[in-house]
């Protein structure tokens, strides 16, 4: 199998440091999202949404979508579980992790792409809305450092994918100028944690 991968950005990072955390290694092609080949024949031919990761499975399969990569990979070695273990489990991360996904990853992914010279010609772009998307993360980056203050990690006592997903959404935030605030220790605390973790530099 084969990782469709770009190192800088955030959806396929999620991933990597998955397969890191799991210790799965697996052979990674670079796409060049910068030249569009994401955006053309034959890349959208297999994933029309044109978003990168992409996992080429050996029957030929294109599995897109981080996290059902990530559920892909847990199926395959469960061990570390990263989604949950009893069903109350899983239910409980899947929550964190749409919530990291919707509030955070892509309100800081929208901040960009909506106003970015490097989104012109590829997606509609509503600055306006990038804009107001900017003080949702914002308000959100503060909920979740509320919730922090009750727990260790995202979906409670154990790291899990909802920590790869708020990791992401919020390293990626510093192209638009987007940080944690000083003043938010709890959400600063797990930042800390999360980013020694070796896995963060995959
Ligand atoms: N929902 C998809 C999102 C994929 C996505 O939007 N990937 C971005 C990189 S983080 C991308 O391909 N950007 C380049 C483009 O859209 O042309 C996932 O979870 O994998």
């Amino acid at each position: 199998m084969k990782l469709l991968d770009s190192p800088a950005a955030p959806n396929p990072r999620r991933v990597r440091i998955f397969l890191a955390e799991k210790g799965i290694e697996v052979e990674r092609e670079e796409i060049d999202i910068g030249a569009g080949v994401n955006r053309q024949s034959p890349y959208i031919d297999q994933n029309p949404m044109g978003g990168v990761p992409v996992l080429v499975l050996d029957d030929g399969t294109w599995l897109a979508e981080s996290v059902a990569i990530c559920r892909y990979f847990e199926e395959l070695q469960p061990e570390p579980q990263l989604m949950g273990r009893t069903g109350q489990e899983r239910a409980e991360v899947e929550m964190w992790n749409r919530r990291m996904e919707s509030e955070i990853l892509h309100t800081i992914a929208q901040t960009f792409r909506q106003s970015h010279k490097f989104f012109k010609g590829r997606i509609p772009q509503v600055p306006e809305y990038g804009e107001a998307c900017r003080g949702v993360a914002i308000k959100r980056m503060a909920w979740l450092d509320e919730e922090l203050g009750q727990k260790k990690f995202v979906a409670g006592e154990e790291f899990t994918i909802a920590d790869i997903t708020a990791l992401c959404g919020i390293d990626f935030g510093r192209v638009s100028k987007i940080k944690i605030d000083p003043t938010h220790k709890n959400l600063t605390r797990w930042h800390e944690v999360v980013s020694a973790r070796q896995s963060a530099t995959a």
